[in-house]
């Protein structure tokens, strides 16, 4: 399998650390969106990152679809999110607040960052920062557990981890040192293994 994408992206790191759990090898393909985007449009007409190629070429797209076929592929016993029930529910709600954070974090981003400085329009990055504020205050109530749900490792632990890595990355202001104790926990115990910290540095 070809994983598409740069591990800066807190949707390929979700995918790539998926894969390492589940112990399943795969090649990383680094291409970025800013400069990349034909090669990207080969694998995702919409020009996102990720997209996993399978062994025989089928190309997955959006990590929730791939990993949900990683899961499959992975079985019941040890798949991160459980397969139906309110245990499903209840993880994959906090999946979607995790990954609604990283894409309103991602919007704010490109707003800051990649328009032209004179059609930035600060209001929406502050509309955007504040959603993304009050989506890790959501997580954060729930984290010192030490697991967000079901009392083990599932997929939203390694979701809200790497999301709130990227929100301290790209929105400093939004999530200093120590305003999310919890989930700064999380991603430290989630930094000491290995199939975690492999995906953070790969690529
Ligand atoms: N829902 C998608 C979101 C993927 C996404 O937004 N990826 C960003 C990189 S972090 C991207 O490819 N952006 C390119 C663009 O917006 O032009 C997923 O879960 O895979």
């Amino acid at each position: 399998m070809i994983l598409i994408g740069r591990p800066g992206s807190p949707f390929v790191r979700r995918v790539a650390s998926t894969l390492n759990h589940y112990g399943m090898k795969y090649e990383s393909l680094p291409l970025s969106t800013a400069t990349q985007a034909a090669d990207i449009a080969k694998f995702n007409p919409l020009v996102r990152v990720p997209s996993l190629v399978l062994d025989d070429g089928e190309a997955l797209i959006d990590s929730n679809c791939i990993i949900d076929y990683l899961d499959e592929l992975a079985g019941p016993e040890r798949a991160l999110t459980p397969r139906s029930g309110p245990e499903r529910r209840q993880v994959l709600r906090l999946v979607a607040i995790a990954t609604g954070v990283a894409e309103f974090g991602v919007q704010a981003y490109y707003e800051r960052d990649r328009r032209p400085a004179d059609k930035v329009w600060p209001d929406w990055v502050a509309k955007r920062s504040e959603q993304v504020e009050q989506g890790l205050q959501t997580l954060e109530a729930l984290a010192p557990t030490p697991w967000l749900a079901l009392g083990r490792l599932t997929q939203a632990d390694v979701t809200a981890a790497i999301v709130l890595e990227f929100i301290q990355r790209v929105l400093p202001a939004v999530a200093p040192a120590g305003r999310f104790p919890g989930l700064e926990a999380l991603s430290t115990r989630l930094g000491g293994e290995p199939f975690y910290a492999e995906a953070r540095d790969k690529g």
